[in-house]
């Protein structure tokens, strides 16, 4: 069965053919990430994202979106999820100095998965820096999608590495989404549980999250189904867990269903989908059998909401693959088809003998049963029809956007950028009146600045460097400073959450 036939669950949005509408696009990479390197024999390979940077560039896909190069998240905007002391070690080890550190090492569980390597920082720094950026884009609301296949590191804590993961991008970019939307969906396909975006947001019914992923041992470990939230965040938590050689048409037979019911139920203002690749078949980490098509549906579906969408990438071990996959969920995106026969690029030879955009499906066994994916989706249905009853979910209309008013130059302070530090505190926990959220959106701005600049990849292609701060990379300075961008907070209680979901700590 083609995967994009499966059943939606009731939702009158479907995904298949082509979906002609366009999409405003926009894409960030830096030239810089994909010589980052986790170490030899390490799984990680960041060149990944410049393989995949490849393929879009041949493909002539970055001429259709916006190429933005990211500017790094500095040690302030890290901290709006991450601790101070953990931040600190990553900004200063080295690999020369790593040892006489030891025990920083192992309480921040720097070693084998997460080893020490030259630029850990920087690599981190941009990453990050995109995801964020990638959200500001969306809140913008001049980009309907916005791209970062370096990001994705659902596994990392507030002050710990995990699992190839050092700062968890995703929780810091849905932190931004929420001073824009009272609700964002974070959907995770990587075939590991993303278990640090569900720890940081399992209290708050503001941030669902929904994992698919391989459970029973297998890393991390965690993402029972009956793991469901807690407190405020009971029921704003889903995991769906399955089992080796799941294919195509079983993932999306509960993948749709799930997901259709959610966007019914919960109704985000904005979505994340994590991408992770490593639920491919052939994954060298993994072990289920979606092809490239059945994978890209998810991305597919989640377009044809048309809500604000991030995209990111996530694991992916084998990397032809990876980079194939994630080139065709651009064109997905894009609303571009992609000519199977790969275009020659500097990374041909990793594509041999086929040369094929495709990545297909094997033989293996599916040990997922038509019963028990059933079982699966009843329950998960069953704990979202919960979400009707709980008090604290509310579904009114938001308050439509106010327009924007003119910068005010003599309020300009360039050292402001992503800073929850600069959000104007208020005392006042009741919620407020219609009309007095109104006045708030009008008069709660948090300035941003915002200057772009355009260089130049190492193919020769523009790109445009977005820069929401005052700190020039160095390889951009010259930059032409352009009006400052503001942005708006909704309400106080918006304020109080983000600042309740950063100061949440860890459950066990
Ligand atoms: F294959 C390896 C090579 C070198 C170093 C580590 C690994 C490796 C393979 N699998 N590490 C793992 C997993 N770790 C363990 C540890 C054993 N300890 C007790 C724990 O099993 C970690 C797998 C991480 C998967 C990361 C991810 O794909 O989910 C991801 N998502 O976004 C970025 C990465
Ligand atoms: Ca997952």
């Amino acid at each position: 069965m083609d995967p994009s036939s499966a059943g939606a669950g009731g939702n009158s949005l479907v995904s298949s053919g082509t979906d002609a509408q366009k999409r405003r696009v926009c894409y960030f990479y830096d030239p810089e990430l994909g010589n980052y390197y986790y170490g030899q024999g390490h799984a990680m390979k960041p060149h990944r994202v410049r393989m995949t940077h490849a393929l879009l560039a041949h493909y002539g896909l970055l001429g259709r979106m916006q190429v933005l190069r990211p500017l790094p998240a500095r040690d302030r905007d890290l901290c709006r999820f991450h601790s101070d002391d953990y931040v600190a070690f990553l900004r200063t080890v080295t690999p020369e100095t790593q040892f006489h550190q030891i025990s920083s090492l192992r309480r921040f569980n720097v070693g084998e998965d997460c080893p020490v390597f030259d630029g850990l920082y920087s690599y981190c720094q941009t990453y990050a820096g995109a995801s964020v950026g990638g959200a500001v884009k969306l809140n913008h609301g001049t980009h309907d999608i916005a791209i970062n296949w370096s990001g994705g590191l659902h596994h990392a804590k507030k002050s710990e590495a995990s699992g190839f993961c050092y700062v968890n991008d995703i929780v810091l970019a849905i932190l931004e989404l929420l001073k824009l939307h009272e609700r964002v969906l974070y959907i995770d396909i990587d075939i590991h549980h993303g278990d640090g975006v569900e720890e940081a947001f399992y209290t708050t019914n503001r941030v669902m999250t929904v994992s698919f992923h391989k459970f029973g041992e297998y890393f991390p470990g965690t993402g029972d189904i009956r793991d469901i939230g807690y407190s405020e965040g009971k029921y704003y938590c889903l995991n769906v867990p399955l089992d080796d050689g799941i294919d195509d048409d079983s993932y999306q037979s509960i993948f749709k269903p799930i997901i259709g019911k959610v966007m019914e139920m919960f109704r985000p203002g904005a979505v994340v989908l994590q991408c992770g690749a490593d639920s491919l078949s052939g994954d060298r980490l993994g072990c289920f059998n979606l092809s490239g098509k059945g994978h890209a549906e998810c991305v597919k579906y989640m377009r044809s909401f048309n809500v604000p969408l991030l995209l990111l990438g996530g694991g992916g071990y084998t990397i032809r693959n990876v980079s194939r996959c994630w080139c065709y969920e651009t064109g997905v995106a894009l609303g571009q088809e992609l000519d199977e026969k790969l275009p020659f690029n500097e990374y041909y030879g990793y594509f041999a003998p086929e040369y094929s955009l495709y990545v297909a499906s094997s033989n293996m066994e599916n040990k997922n049963t038509r019963k028990k994916l059933e079982e699966i989706k009843c329950e998960i249905l069953d704990n979202l029809s919960k979400l009707q009853h709980a008090p604290s979910v509310q579904f009114e209309e938001r308050i439509p956007e106010t327009k924007l008013p003119e910068p005010d130059e003599d309020q300009e302070d360039p050292d402001e950028r992503h800073d929850p530090d600069y959000d104007m505190v208020l005392d006042d926990h009741k919620p407020l009146e219609h009309s007095a959220r109104r006045s708030l959106i009008q008069n709660i701005r948090v300035k941003r600045e915002f200057t772009e600049t355009e260089t130049k990849d190492q193919h020769g292609k523009r790109l445009t460097t977005e820069h929401t701060g005052p700190e020039p990379m160095a390889e951009d300075l010259g930059s032409s400073k352009q009006a400052p961008e503001f942005t708006t907070v909704s309400s106080v209680q918006e304020l109080q959450s983000i600042q309740a979901i950063l100061d949440v700590e860890t459950l066990v």
